[in-house]
Order: structure tokens, then sequence, then C-alpha cells
């Protein structure tokens, strides 16, 4: 089937089952699980989802044991966009093509939307390592990780400490690697994981994810000043608003273009050197250097 008509249908598969894993919006709180069920439904590519799914079948995963994992980890995806376009962090209103969760349901609400998409995502992972067992606890912990004070929280922090201050191609590498990479790594090791991958395998698979990650991230950076407002859903030049470093400021659009062909290359090339294979996942990392949005 066409690489394009594939990604939609699966897309649409875990549409279906996220919403199955999200809270239904019942009782005094119900505003909060609304908020919280908005701000998953307003779209998105489901990229890390996909690549989890697509990482437990290539090692072999047949079931539907990775799908808590994988809308797990969407959860944890939309918590950061939610939090990061809070008034404090980078005050955006839109996202998506639709208002923000802050703009849509007040401050106060859109943090407590990010909170408890975050904490919503561990109890999914709970239940699931309660039934599943010793694979299950090794996703959730490489999951946890990546989340975490070391990793994407990380990213953030560094990248809030120098808004505004010359940087260095290094410490951009440092925030992207962890705001941006990390989550993109742990969505390809929590699925191999899953499905029993040794830990040399999610070695190779971290230096896979890690160049993915920057690959998207300068991507981002690229689409930001040069992609089009109506399909990536949110207004260009926030990173000029920001005052962000990225790489189109130190290194300049045609160069980053470059790179972002250059480490998904590599990724796919290092991707390859494992003994299976998954060719819609390889289609999935190479197609990250075209996409529009
Ligand atoms: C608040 C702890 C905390 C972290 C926020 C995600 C993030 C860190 C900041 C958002 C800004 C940004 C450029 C993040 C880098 C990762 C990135 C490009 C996210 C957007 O991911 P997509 O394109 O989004 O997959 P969709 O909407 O498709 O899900």
């Amino acid at each position: 089937m066409d690489f394009e008509l594939l990604k939609q249908q699966k897309t649409e598969d875990i549409n279906v089952f996220l919403k199955s894993f999200l809270p239904e919006e019942t009782g005094k709180e119900a505003i909060l699980c609304e908020a919280m069920n908005y701000s998953v439904a307003v779209g998105g590519k489901r990229l890390r989802p996909m690549i989890l799914l697509e990482a437990y079948a290539m090692f072999g995963g047949k079931d539907t044991a990775a799908q808590p994992f994988a809308a797990a980890l969407e959860m944890i995806h939309t918590y950061s966009l939610v939090h990061d376009d809070l008034p404090a962090m980078d005050n955006d209103m839109y996202r998506r093509g639709q208002l923000t969760t802050h703009a849509k349901y007040g401050e106060a609400m859109g943090i407590l939307a990010g909170d408890g998409l975050l904490n919503y995502a561990f109890e999914v992972m709970s239940d699931a390592v309660c039934g599943q067992g010793k694979n299950a606890a090794r996703a959730m912990r490489i999951l946890a990780k990546a989340a975490g004070v070391r990793g994407m929280i990380a990213g953030q922090t560094v990248d809030l400490e120098w808004t505004g201050k010359p940087q260095t191609k290094e410490l951009l590498d440092y925030i992207n690697e962890r705001k941006t990479s990390a989550l993109l790594c742990s969505a390809l090791m929590a699925g191999a994981a899953l499905a029993g991958a040794t830990e040399e395998e999610l070695s190779v698979l971290k230096q896979v994810g890690n160049l993915v990650g920057l690959a998207f991230q300068i991507k981002d950076d690229i689409l930001d000043v040069a992609g089009d407002e109506t399909k990536l859903g949110k207004p260009l030049h926030s990173d000029e608003k920001n005052e962000k470093s990225t790489y189109v400021t130190l290194i300049g659009i045609d160069e980053a273009q470059e790179t972002v062909k250059e480490f998904s290359r590599k990724a796919v090339e290092l991707l390859e050197t494992l003994p299976y294979e998954n060719r819609f996942l390889k289609e999935l990392l190479l197609s990250l250097v075209t996409r529009e949005y």
C-alpha cells in the first residue's frame, strides 16, 4: 500500500485507541478531563506513538501490548506542548490550528490539564506494567527517564535559561538532544524493549533516535521561518519572537536543510545495521526531511 495512505490509516488507528485510554469527563472535576481530552484531540501527527508501535512490530511484537505505552507517550508529549504554550513559557495562543489549552480554558486549567496528562500517562503505564511484567517495566523506565529531569524537562530548562543569549552549536545540541530527541528516542527504545530487544539493540536505537530527533528539530526550526502557517497550524517566527537561537540562525537555512538530510540518512543507515526490518518505519523516518508540518 502507498506510504501516505498507510500512514493515514495508522494515524486513525492510533486516534481510536488513544481516546480509549483518556479519562471520561465525569465527576466534579469533569472540566479538567475535558481540558485534557481537548489538548489531545485537537490533532497532531501522532509521530511518537507511531514510532513506538513500529519499533514494537520491528522486533517481533504482534499484539496490542504496546498500545498503553504509545498512548502514554502521546499524553506526555501533549502535556509538554500544553505547558510550553503557557504565558510563563512561550505564551502561544494557537497550536495544531486550534486555540491552545490555556487560551481556551484559562491559565490555571492549562497548568492542571498538563499535570493531569503527565500523571495519567503514568497511571496508564503502571496498569499495563501490573498486567504485563518485566518488558513493560523496562518500557516505562525508558519513557520516564526521557521525559524527566535529565531528559525533556532538562532540555526545556536550559532552553529557557539561555533565551535571549547567544548560543553555541554545542549548547543547542545539548538542548535539542533533551528537549526533542529524548522523547523520539524513547519511542523507538520503549517499543523495542516491549518486544524483548536486548540492551545492545536499545543502544543502537538510542543513536538512531538522537539523529532523528536532531533532524526533526532542525526541520522544525526551518519550518518556523519558511513554512506555511496554514499547514503548520501556528504562526511562523515564534523562535524570533521568543529570542531563541536555532540551527537556522547559527548556520543558515541551506546548511540546516543539508544537515537534516545528512542526519536522517545516517539514522536510517544505522537502523539497517540491526538484524530486523521495518520498511514503513524507515520511510517514516526519511519522510521527516520533507515534512511540511
Ligand atoms: C514544558 C517540560 C516542558 C517541555 C516542553 C515540547 C517542548 C518541551 C517544547 C515545545 C517546543 C518545541 C519546539 C519542542 C521540540 C519538540 C517539537 C518539535 C515538538 C512538536 O512536535 P510535533 O511536531 O507536534 O510532533 P504534533 O503537534 O504533531 O504532535
